[in-house]
């Protein structure tokens, strides 16, 4: 029992010093964390090597040379992004995002740098043509965005429901596949997607034109704002900024999706392209699936001996966190910690530490449950009998109860780990860069949504395999 509990230590230590590992990247002083969308091409997209490029990621790094800080970029997503920003988390935003008055109450904006409106677009076998067309029809749009905003400002007019997606790919699949008969997004990103093979045709002339600009939080990061209008003025000056929107615009600007064309579009194919990013991605998700496995069942196991405990308060308290934590769902209490939190104290909370967090409080609550559970499983005559022969409760509880106790709990560890590695791709929402994500962002370049989406369940369940073995072979040590 000893070696083992020394084992334990010396994980859970050694979790916390990834934790401090993950820390400096965030708070180095002349690195600014920047959000940004997961794809949005010209402005935002991956390239074939899975490298974030377009006219956004090319200003903010040349601007960012030019004034002599770093950026660490973070595709999260436009939603997600602006989220983040709002809270804290991220110091600015840089997403082909239009500069609006009811954005500038929260956000401030650099100097424009690109203009933009709204138009719709369809199928090309569509015979929609107006805004007329959409009467009883369904339309995509983005979450949070412009085009989202104006859809519902015009539905009741012309009678169309909206649904939103996170990402424009979905939001153009969604058309594609007819299940809506038409989105709105930016003139800019959908007509260049037309030139370049996106597979939709623009019907309508754009709407509600503006400027796009780079944001920070209202009153904060002023000198990463003025470094950036100083920078992207000096960047127009020298002939930068004409030769970045050329590059991307430009005749010679090649699709994302059509270059890609020529790529080996085989599994194997996509697996090779693809190696590295999902290679990191498993490596990502391992990490957050062994250190919250270590920290739920540290966590789990106190608050389920607080239950058992003869006091009233320690049992209260361990229902309580039992209760809130299995009640809240996993989605909710990950927003909540990473983007509720930092809102309200100002601090910041690294992704892979609010994930860890949150995975151990959940994942911890289930713990608790069946840890109480097991105990209370063994027979009562036990703890009776072991008292009456003098062994005072803690002793008894180590010696008789939880030895027996611990063989009832096997399983449900087992089957818990298994539920924690599940459970990490839900913070593929708060921008972690683990299996899931990687996955969206394979996609959001190539559109092979099947064949990405296969491979990403194949490695799950081959993960999945591995951690059941591992944890059989374990059962079989301890009931030897
Ligand atoms: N243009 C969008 C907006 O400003 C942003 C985006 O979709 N990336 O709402």
């Amino acid at each position: 029992m000893k070696i083992r509990l020394k084992l334990f230590f010396a994980l859970f230590f050694a979790s916390l010093g990834l934790f401090a590992w993950q820390a400096p990247t965030v708070h180095a002083e002349t690195t600014y964390t920047i959000g940004t969308d997961v794809t949005f091409p010209p402005f935002v997209y991956a390239n074939s090597n899975n490298k974030y490029v377009g006219i956004d990621m090319e200003l903010i790094r040349s601007i960012a040379k030019e004034e002599g800080f770093k950026v660490d970029i973070k595709p999260l997503g436009f939603n997600a992004a602006v989220q983040s920003l709002s809270s804290g988390q991220i110091d600015g935003v840089i997403a082909g995002m239009t500069i609006t008055d009811e954005r500038k109450q929260t956000l401030d904006f650099s100097t424009p740098y690109y203009e933009s409106g709204i138009v719709m677009a369809v199928a090309p076998s569509s015979k929609i043509t107006s805004l007329k067309g959409l009467k009883g029809k369904t339309v995509a749009v983005k979450t949070g965005t412009q085009g989202a905003a104006y859809a519902n400002s015009i539905k009741d007019k012309y009678g169309f429901k909206v649904v939103t997606f996170d990402d424009s790919d979905n939001v153009y699949n969604d058309v594609k596949t007819g299940n809506s008969a038409a989105c709105f997004d930016d003139s800019a990103v959908l007509n260049y997607g037309v030139k370049t093979g996106l597979g939709l045709k623009v019907v309508t002339k754009p709407a509600d034109v503006g400027q796009y600009g780079f944001a920070v939080k209202k009153g904060q990061n002023q000198k990463l704002l003025k470094m950036f209008n100083a920078g992207l003025a000096k960047l127009k000056k020298n002939g930068k900024y004409d030769q970045i929107i050329k590059k991307y615009t430009g005749k010679t600007a090649t699709s994302k999706t059509t270059k890609s064309n020529s790529e080996d579009r085989t599994f194997l194919g996509l697996l090779r392209q693809n190696q590295k990013a999902i290679l990191n991605g498993i490596l990502e998700t391992l990490k957050l699936t062994i250190v919250s496995i270590i920290c739920a069942t540290i966590f789990g196991i106190l608050v389920g001996l607080l239950g058992v405990l003869p006091n009233k308060f320690a049992r209260g308290a361990s229902t309580t966190i039992i209760y809130i934590f299995r009640g809240l769902p996993l989605l909710v209490l990950a927003l909540f910690i990473y983007n509720g939190i930092p809102s309200l104290t100002g601090t910041k909370i690294p992704a892979f530490v609010a994930g860890i967090i949150t995975l151990t409080l959940n994942e911890g609550a289930y713990t608790a449950a069946f840890v109480k559970g097991g105990i209370d499983a063994v027979d009562s005559g036990q703890m009776e009998a072991a008292r009456s022969l003098g062994l005072p409760f803690g002793k008894a509880m180590r010696k008789v109860i939880l030895p027996q106790g611990i063989k009832i709990m096997v399983p449900s560890f087992i089957n818990q780990f298994i539920i924690t590695l599940k459970d990490t791709s839900i913070l593929s929402i708060i921008g972690i860069l683990e299996l899931t994500q990687t996955g969206k962002i394979i996609i959001a370049r190539n559109l092979e949504g099947f064949k990405v989406w296969a491979i990403i369940a194949v490695i799950y369940l081959l993960i999945i395999t591995l951690l059941t073995l591992l944890s059989k072979w374990v059962e079989r040590r301890i009931n030897d």
